[in-house]
């Protein structure tokens, strides 16, 4: 693993040094802008320095459609080579530093080699993932036919075990959480019984439920369609947010920016989810139609700023217990993940800036006089201000770069990678 290659610090700062002049100028006449606004920059560049979202373990093979994968050259072929990928992101943009791992895919031979090799390149690990969704080699039992929720309780058994060994594998590595998606649903009507469904899920949950410590988190996934076409079990945030009440104290919802019908008012979901303090955490990405798995802000930015602009207000207004998980979930089909991943890793902190640039004291006031147009007015404001020297600025001083992409591409990584990486023979269709 030694000789693999990684991109010099030294290589950084040159590629650094040769933005340094175009970097001050746009630093100079953004401050300027944001002190007449009584706004401090050098706060907001702190805010951004400590802004962290992980990434998905699986986010950094090429994804691919049910109707194809089209693999890209260098692509890691095993946990040790997406670690490495992901090192690469975070040695950039510096603010990706944990990974979410999903199980088996990602299972390790040895839990002790997995956590070295992971601290030696400064990463931790996130929640980590569960997979009732597809069959593995040698599994006794199928989930055609649903998990959790199956009607046959050996079933069930089998997908509830899972769950407690990707618990104890997370223990191992430092995870506080586990999240759970499941495929689980149907695609005709009267196929299941809807409340049988979810009695069985609930059941199944209760047992994991009791296997998570007490000082971790247990993410309910929702979505409202696929695998499944007809009917989903955990289909949308109201039934996310009844399990995770029913569970207890340690059970919280999850949020994937793609599952939701379209035209859901999903950061009024968020504002509610914090209301009611069941807000566990995030899988960004964006879509267009569905669970498209797009990169993040890449279709919908305002939309990541509305998101933002309810975690920041709770974030100010020291709402109890207000810690969401960030994570991203995204399928890079067309793109080089790593630039997919950085890219969205910059938007999701440009968002997270851009919603603490608003003026909270006027948008109150504005809402209390009912004065649509200068709330709205108020909101724009902050989305419209172009924060990228902040992001830049922030990323620099946490040891990044000021241009991710122009960076790793300089570098050669991918094609360093490509000659490290021979392709494997026979990674076909699907989702990673
Ligand atoms: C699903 C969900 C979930 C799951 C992933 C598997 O978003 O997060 O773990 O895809 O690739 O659609
Ligand atoms: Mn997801
Ligand atoms: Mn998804």
């Amino acid at each position: 693993m030694s000789t693999n290659f990684t991109i010099a610090d030294d290589f950084i700062a040159e590629q650094n040094s040769k933005k340094a002049d175009y970097l001050a100028e746009d630093y100079e006449y953004l401050d300027k802008k944001l002190r007449r606004r009584n706004i401090q920059i050098e706060n907001l560049i702190e805010k951004a320095q400590g802004f962290d979202v992980a990434i998905p373990s699986w986010g950094v093979g090429t994804g691919g459609t049910r109707f194809a994968r089209f693999p890209g050259s260098g692509e890691p072929r095993g946990i040790y080579e997406k670690l490495e990928d992901c090192a690469t992101i975070n040695q950039l943009v510096r603010s990706t530093s944990a990974v979410s791992l999903h199980i088996p895919w990602d299972k390790p031979e040895s839990v002790e080699e997995l956590k070295n090799f992971t601290a030696a390149r400064g990463l931790s690990f996130d929640a980590i993932n569960s997979n009732t969704f597809q069959d593995q080699v040698d599994q006794k039992h199928s989930y055609k036919y649903g998990s959790l929720s199956h009607e046959n309780p050996a079933i069930r058994q089998q997908a509830i075990e899972h769950n407690l060994e990707c618990i104890e594998i997370g223990k191992q590595i430092g995870s506080k959480a586990l999240t759970v998606w499941v495929g689980d649903g149907s695609n005709f009507a009267g196929q299941i019984n809807f409340r049988r469904a979810l009695e069985c899920y609930l059941d199944s949950m209760r047992e994991i439920y009791a296997a998570v410590p007490e000082d971790w988190r247990l993410f309910i996934e929702h979505k409202f369609y696929e695998p499944a076409f007809y009917s989903t079990v955990i289909n949308d945030w109201g039934t996310s947010y009844i399990c995770a009440k029913e569970l207890g104290e340690k059970a919280f919802c999850l949020v994937d920016l793609g599952h939701h019908a379209p035209n859901v008012n999903i950061e009024q979901i968020v504002a509610r989810l914090i209301q009611f303090r069941k807000l566990g955490g995030f899988h960004f990405n964006d879509s267009k139609y569905g669970d498209d798995d797009l990169d993040a802000g890449s279709i919908k930015p305002f939309q990541l700023f509305l998101v933002f602009n309810e975690l920041v207000d709770a974030e100010l207004k020291n709402v109890p217990n207000f810690n969401p998980a960030y994570m991203l979930d995204q399928s890079h089909n067309v793109t080089d993940p790593i630039e997919s991943l950085m890219t969205s890793a910059m938007e999701i902190s440009r968002a997270f800036v851009q919603a603490h640039l608003v003026d909270r004291e006027k948008l109150e006031d504005a809402q209390r006089k009912n004065d649509a147009i200068t709330a709205l007015a108020t909101l724009k404001e902050a989305f419209t201000t172009d924060v990228s020297p902040i992001l830049a600025t922030a990323r620099q001083k946490n040891g990044g770069t000021v241009s991710p992409i122009e960076t790793y591409r300089a570098s050669n990584y991918r094609a360093q990678k490509a000659k490290e990486r021979p392709a494997q023979i026979g990674i076909s269709a699907g989702i990673i």
